[in-house]
């Protein structure tokens, strides 16, 4: 920390959770054709929910300011001079109702149900590297389900000597480990490929989340069952869904860090994260994370199934499409200051990110805030793992002039994250996954941080 930075006046920020919506997202939702009725109710609720937000106060508590003669001081408060609320032992503990606005978001017309959309993660407001599971992103092909675990059994079979059937106790009888990894879904920041199309970072890097996971190694449970290993070159991740979600994964990841998990942040899956059963494929596309997992065969080559063959593949510039490229490349986003939010005064900024590599560690982050002509590296915080979100921070002084931030991650194999160009030079604009370019964000003179594309 540098203390002749803090020296400055500290500036204050107007993180705006509840104004989630800027105006110029409102107007591309309706450039994406939406029906009258239906544009005229997202602006009623989106202008609701910020006008009640306004008249809760919310907006004002971000503007506090502390003082010798602030009420929060001089006057005596309800909470020092009267009895509490007595253990909340029930229902489940959930947040303060002061930060009711941080929430997972379904971004406005992306497909036609909700029960095959995408909910995303608010990265804007977390601190750390572990997403609180109640704000873990959500990707369903068809709905989700609270699977009865009684009734829900997993199948190992194909290439093996003993096909197994386990019930969740025996499985969870089994000698386990808890591993931090992040979930990062191909589609992730897939609306930016072409232009700029959404304003803030819950849209545009949502789809990604890091938890704590409990369970067996895949490994152990192919051993029990007595997998080939000479001619079993692949194995087929099957989830219990009405989506037929299943997904070929080759075998030395398979033998390697893949893990059959029932526990999520210390505690049993969420039901829109696979309870009772997933697998997590570390490093991987989200999509391979087969959720509700009830069959995994042994088998000598992909099965090139709807989810590898015709879906999540990447469209190139000479119009071939590319399969099976899984493995989610290092990537960082600056969360805050970011898109939506706003710098009230000059002076000091704590910018802070996530970086995150499907190919091993962080090694460094780069932070411009002139739009990549000058780069310092930022400050990681630990834990810095494998195949994990890893927190970095930086030092900066804003002096009322527009600016542009960048992060710039380098993994532990030396690949450098590109910038917008040098990506698009490689890959096209037509692409839908595995867009892992530079973000730039905007701050105008006003102080007002919007989604830009430069370099
Ligand atoms: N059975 C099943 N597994 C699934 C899916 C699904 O629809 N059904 N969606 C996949 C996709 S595309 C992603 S990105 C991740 C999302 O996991 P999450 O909802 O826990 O964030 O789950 C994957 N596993
Ligand atoms: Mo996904």
């Amino acid at each position: 920390m540098t203390v002749s930075k803090l020296s400055q006046k500290i500036g204050r920020i107007q993180r705006a959770p509840e104004n989630f919506l800027p105006a110029d997202f409102r107007s591309d939702v309706t450039k994406d054709g939406l029906t009258e009725a239906r544009r005229g109710f997202l602006q009623k609720s989106f202008l609701g929910a910020v006008g009640a937000a306004v008249a809760a106060g919310v907006g004002s508590r971000a503007l506090a300011q502390a003082g010798p003669d602030d009420p929060a001081i001089v006057t005596k408060q309800e909470w020092q001079t009267t009895l509490g609320k007595p253990v909340a032992v029930q229902p489940y503990g959930t947040p303060s109702t002061y930060e009711k606005y941080l929430q997972r978001r379904e971004s406005p017309g992306l497909t036609r149900v909700s029960a095959s959309s995408v909910a995303f993660s608010p990265l804007q407001g977390f601190f750390g590297i572990i997403t609180p599971s109640g704000l873990h992103f959500e990707r369903h092909h068809q709905g989700w389900y609270d699977i009865d675990p009684n009734k829900h059994r997993l199948m190992i079979n194909g290439m093996v000597k003993k096909p197994l059937v386990f019930t969740m106790d025996d499985l969870m009888r089994l000698p386990s480990v808890s591993r931090i990894h992040f979930i990062e879904c191909g589609a992730n920041t897939g609306m930016e490929w072409g232009n700029v199309a959404v304003p803030t970072v819950q849209y545009t890097h949502g789809m990604l989340s890091c938890c704590e996971f409990t369970g067996v190694p895949l490994s152990l449970l192919l051993e029990m069952a007595g997998a080939d290993l000479k001619k079993g070159k692949f194995v087929l991740a099957e989830g219990n869904d009405g989506s037929g979600m299943t997904r070929t994964i080759p075998m030395e990841m398979a033998l390697d860090d893949v893990l059959v998990v029932w526990g999520m942040n210390g505690e049993m899956l969420r039901p829109e994260n696979g309870y009772p059963l997933r697998l997590v494929v570390p490093g991987v596309q989200g999509v391979s994370w087969v959720k509700w997992l009830r069959r995994i065969e042994v088998g000598d080559k992909p099965w090139a199934t709807k989810d590898e063959a015709a879906h999540y593949i990447d469209m190139m510039p000479d119009g071939l499409h590319r399969q099976y490229s899984s493995i989610q490349e290092c990537k960082s986003v600056i969360t805050t200051p970011s898109g939506g939010q706003q710098l009230l005064t000059t002076g000091f900024y704590n910018v802070s990110g996530l970086a995150w590599s499907g190919r091993g560690k962080i090694e460094r982050v780069d932070v411009s805030v002139d739009g990549g002509k000058n780069w310092s590296t930022a400050r990681l915080e630990s834990p810095v793992l494998d195949k994990s979100l890893t927190r970095f921070n930086i030092d900066w002084v804003w002096d009322g002039k527009p600016a542009i931030l960048q992060s710039r991650a380098i993994d532990s194999t030396g690949y450098v994250q590109p910038p917008n160009r040098m990506l698009r030079e490689k890959r096209g604009t037509r692409s839908i996954y595995h867009n892992n370019a530079i973000q730039s964000w905007q701050v105008g003179e006003n102080g007002e941080l919007s989604n830009v594309q430069v370099g």
